[in-house]
């Protein structure tokens, strides 16, 4: 489908440029090349590891394609949150943008299976299996919502904060509330857990956290430290009960407009880009864990209690099995599965 789209693309192209060639003493005029502008919205601000990526984007993008595209970045939820800006990619009011899946998965329902807690071992494991066939049919049908997927990059891990006390083991967040993203999934684990969870656009969180709307939330160490979370929370737990990655997307109404050439320049740079914002991400994520040490409580846990969470919020297996897919979660730890036997 997407390669007929090409062809269409490339033919209509030549026959827009072959009959604005003036030939002048047998010589052919170049006719202007159109140009193409990408307005990107983020919902990290620009000191976070997400904005880099797509700067780093941006200028392979307007680099290699001589100029014609342009690429502006709007950050910190300027332009919406999440399923906003994606609401916005269907009807091509904006180009790009780059959501964690799970608030996703209004969209397109199989992206809950990452939404499974302590379902990736580690980054590599992740990588793995979002780069495998199941990670790219599910790339694929965001076409049928009018979005192209074109690389999953990452967000991270994601550990416990609170301004309550030191948490441990799920007997300390018995109450407590927390502020998830907004998907079926994070909500239960955390009420199996024994907390109150909440959901919430990521542009709200820090004033609900200022204003003791909430406790407590989580989030990978980059954005817990470069978002200024330790201002308002002050325990963090190194619970990296979820990895939850990042799908850098772009407007089907806008990409169909594009020339063959410019898809594969932008297809080719949003991998590069995803190579890129992964290992910057994993980097400043373990940089900002350490550097959190100094301006809050960070606890680690032992086996025995990073043992206790596993089970509290083993349950969200069984009780979204159905709505999931019982095929898809196979699959997934199949895949992961494969990865560990080639370790
Ligand atoms: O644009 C990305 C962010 O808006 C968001 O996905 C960050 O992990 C995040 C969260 O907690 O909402």
């Amino acid at each position: 489908m997407r390669h007929f789209a090409k062809a269409l693309a490339v033919v209509a192209i030549a026959a827009l440029l072959i009959p604005s060639m003036a030939f002048a003493g047998g010589q052919a005029e170049p006719a202007e090349a159109e140009t193409f502008h990408i307005d990107v919205g983020l919902g990290l601000n620009d000191q976070s590891a997400q904005y880099a990526s797509v700067e780093y984007f941006k200028e392979l993008v307007e680099e290699r394609s001589d100029g014609r595209i342009t690429v502006a970045i709007y950050h910190s939820s300027a332009l919406g949150d999440d399923r906003e800006m994606m609401e916005d990619l269907q009807v091509g009011a904006l180009e790009m943008t780059c959501p964690s899946t799970a608030p996703m998965v209004g969209f397109v329902s199989g992206y809950q299976v990452y939404d499974l807690p302590f379902l990736f071992p580690s980054y590599d494991a992740a990588y793995y299996v979002l780069d495998s066939e199941i990670g790219q049919d599910l790339l694929d049908q965001l076409e049928d919502v009018g979005i192209i997927g074109l690389a999953y990059w990452c967000n991270g891990f994601r550990h416990l904060t609170n301004s309550r006390r030191e948490v441990r083991v799920p007997a300390d967040v018995q109450g407590m509330r927390l502020r998830t993203m907004e998907s079926p999934i994070h909500l239960g684990a955390w009420e199996a857990a024994g907390a109150n969870p909440t959901p919430m656009a990521f542009g709200e969180l820090f004033s609900a956290m200022q204003q003791g709307v909430v406790d407590g939330q989580e989030n990978p160490w980059g954005t817990i430290y470069l978002q200024s979370f330790p201002e308002v929370q002050d325990y963090a737990t190194d619970t990296g009960h979820i990895y939850s990655p990042f799908v850098f997307m772009i407007s089907k109404i806008f990409w169909d407009t594009l020339p063959a050439d410019l898809q594969e320049i932008i297809e080719v740079a949003a991998v590069e880009a995803r190579d890129h914002n992964r290992e910057l991400n994993q980097r400043w994520n373990n940089e900002f864990r350490e550097q959190l040490k100094d301006v809050m409580t960070v606890t680690e846990l032992t086996m025995d209690e990073r043992r206790q969470w596993q089970e509290a919020v083993q349950p969200v297996y069984d009780r979204f099995a159905d709505q999931i897919g019982e095929d898809l979660i196979q699959a997934v730890q199949d895949t992961v599965a494969e990865w560990e036997a080639m370790q």
